[in-house]
């Protein structure tokens, strides 16, 4: 069995941590680059190296000579001889134990050669124990730090990022759906909600043989373990470590059971008890009264015989979506095209995979109209944060990729802008003078993420204040399932947001998706604008913004919520210099 991209990866990856834990130069950096340009190709490597042999590696942002071989073994063999190598020599879950904040690689060696720690378990156990701090180098606080680490792991619950699991969950969807019995398919539950974070993965499908499409189903190679499985009901391990659920329903009871099974359970039980107050009975065969069914062929029938609006998957989280459905006071959400520009992208003038004009290309091939490229400053040294000398090039730069683009009638206008460092006083790290410049100044914290509520506050509102900042990048910081959130009074942020007409993202990036719903739907209550940006480090990165505008549909919010839905010269007009 050929493996998918998302394993190639994630041995890629593997080997980063291997190199780094031998403290071999550049490597990592090499082998983490091929990585995040694999998981984020379009198709799979095994199909296209099927068809064409090496020449499918060729074009890969950060796949040389060596890593293609190793490529070819994958594919091949399902393994190479270095990382077997390195697997011998470090019989670890590395990745397992590097998800734990404060536990990198050199850490790991140390842990495996001094403890023979081999997993988080023992992780754990050796933490609890005491053994951590006598470790050299490491101390009490390292010891605390580990175990609340892991604390923090466990409390997320294995659950796994939305963008990561929704490529797969279609990938499964498009399989079944060439199953000849199968009649529609479609992935329900918190996929189908755009869930930031997902359990599991369920998949409906209407069929009149449910035997034959749940034997079919059974025969799939990712699948990795059967947990159980009837006639209409399926389920299993799948080999990318995800349980999945199948259900197999008739064409009639298709509307019915795609809402059951969409959920939420809570949005679920207030249906049914609209029905049982009408006299009727909701369940996942349909709507009834007595033996009768009135309604559930389709999920649009079932909501009006409710008396109520259609309500959009990502709204079905019992936050008040059934009382507006009602009084037909639901929002128009924003579409999953409505995006024409982005406004947070980063390039190989610090820590992007890509030149400007690529980005700009990749974007124009995405359907974007725009980009402001906004690499990182000066403060952020490990990065090359660019000073306002280099700023100052990039612009000259940037006008000549224009003037290329132009030419070569590619119709994405590149913008100039940075991502400016937030200090810990709220002031910035590039002079005004400079900002003044730039067409578009994005601010954003990355360091200090543990002060007060109070001073984390007065921080950013001070960032807000200054004249030139336009937007602030990934307001709270939080890496889903790594980092928490920074501490700060979101409605103060919110409401100096609105006074200093400052502009708060909805970052896109899957493991950021900062602003979070809730957060969103505050903005929207309030009337601030926002934005919803990829944070592209490559060009496959475009393809993130779907998970923005996911969570930008998740906290209610319009078109008009948000500012990158505008054609350029509107949304330069909203910029707070131009106004
Ligand atoms: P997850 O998997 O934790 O990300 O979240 P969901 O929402 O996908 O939950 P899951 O997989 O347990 O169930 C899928 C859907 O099935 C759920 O959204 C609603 C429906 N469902 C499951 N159990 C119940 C239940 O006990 N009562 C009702 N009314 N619906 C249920
Ligand atoms: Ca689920
Ligand atoms: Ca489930
Ligand atoms: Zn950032």
């Amino acid at each position: 069995m050929p493996m998918t991209n998302r394993e190639i990866a994630n041995i890629l990856y593997e080997m980063a941590m291997f190199f780094e834990m031998e403290s071999v130069a550049f490597k990592p950096a090499a082998y983490e680059r091929a990585a995040q340009s694999i998981e984020s190709l379009g198709a799979e490597l095994a199909g296209s190296y099927r068809e064409k042999g090496k020449d499918a590696f060729a074009g890969i942002p950060g796949v040389g000579k060596g890593i293609a071989d190793h490529l070819e073994d994958l594919l091949k063999k399902g393994d190479f001889r270095e990382h077997m190598m390195l697997v011998k020599k470090y019989p670890v879950a590395v990745a397992e134990l590097a998800a734990v904040e404060g536990v990198g690689p050199k850490m790991i060696k140390l842990l495996w050669q001094k403890l023979k720690i081999k997993n988080l378990a023992g992780l754990e156990a050796a933490a609890k124990a005491g053994k951590i701090r006598a470790l050299p180098g490491l101390g009490e606080k390292s010891e605390q730090k580990i175990l609340k680490g892991i604390e923090f792991l466990k409390t997320s619950g294995g659950r796994k990022l939305l963008g990561s699991i929704l490529p797969e969950a279609r990938a499964l969807e498009s399989m079944i759906r060439s199953f000849p019995e199968a009649d529609e398919v479609m992935v329900c539950g918190s996929l189908r909600r755009r869930k930031e974070t997902i359990g599991d993965i369920d998949i409906l499908v209407s069929s009149s043989k449910p035997d034959a499409v749940s034997k079919r189903f059974l025969a799939l190679p990712l699948i990795a373990h059967v947990y159980g499985h009837g006639p209409t009901k399926t389920n299993v391990r799948l080999k990318n470590g995800l349980d999945a659920d199948l259900r197999v329903v008739p064409k009639k009871s298709w509307g019915a059971a795609l809402n059951y099974f969409t959920g939420s359970k809570e949005h679920n039980v207030a249906l049914r008890e609209i029905a049982i107050k009408k006299g009727w009975k909701l369940n996942e065969y349909g709507l009834f009264s007595g033996a009768r069914m009135i309604a559930g062929k389709t999920e649009e029938e079932l909501y009006k015989k409710l008396g109520l609006r259609y309500i959009e998957p990502e709204l079905r989280e019992m936050t008040g979506e059934i009382p507006a459905a009602r009084t037909n006071k639901l929002p128009h959400l924003i579409g999953y095209g409505a995006i024409r520009g982005d406004l947070q992208v980063q390039t190989n003038w610090t820590d992007g995979d890509n030149s400007i004009e690529e980005m700009a290309r990749a974007a124009s091939d995405a359907g974007l109209e725009y980009i402001a490229i906004t690499d990182h400053t000066k403060s952020l040294a490990m990065t090359g944060g660019l000073d306002e000398k280099k700023l100052a090039r990039q612009i000259q730069e940037i006008k000549q990729v224009n003037a290329k683009l132009r030419k070569k009638k590619i119709n994405c206008i590149v913008l100039a802008g940075a991502e400016v460092n937030i200090m810990k006083d709220g002031s910035l790290d590039i002079a005004d003078e400079m900002l003044a410049k730039l067409d578009v100044v994005g601010a954003s914290v990355h360091s200090h993420f543990r002060l007060s509520r109070m001073e984390q506050t007065a921080r950013v509102i001070r960032a807000m204040e200054n004249p030139h900042v336009d937007i602030i990048f990934h307001l709270t910081g939080r890496r889903i399932n790594k980092r928490k959130p920074i501490d700060v009074d979101i409605d103060a942020v919110i409401a100096a947001a609105k006074r200093t007409r400052t502009m708060l993202e909805i970052n896109a990036s899957p493991e950021r998706l900062d602003l979070k719903d809730e957060y969103i739907r505050k903005c929207v209550a309030a009337g601030v604008k926002m934005t919803i940006d990829s944070d592209a480090h490559a060009a496959g990165h475009f393809t993130f913004l779907e998970y923005g505008i996911a969570q930008a549909r998740r906290g209610w919010a319009e078109k008009k919520n948000v500012v990158n839905t505008r054609p350029l010269k509107e949304f330069l007009a909203l910029s707070k210099k131009r106004r």
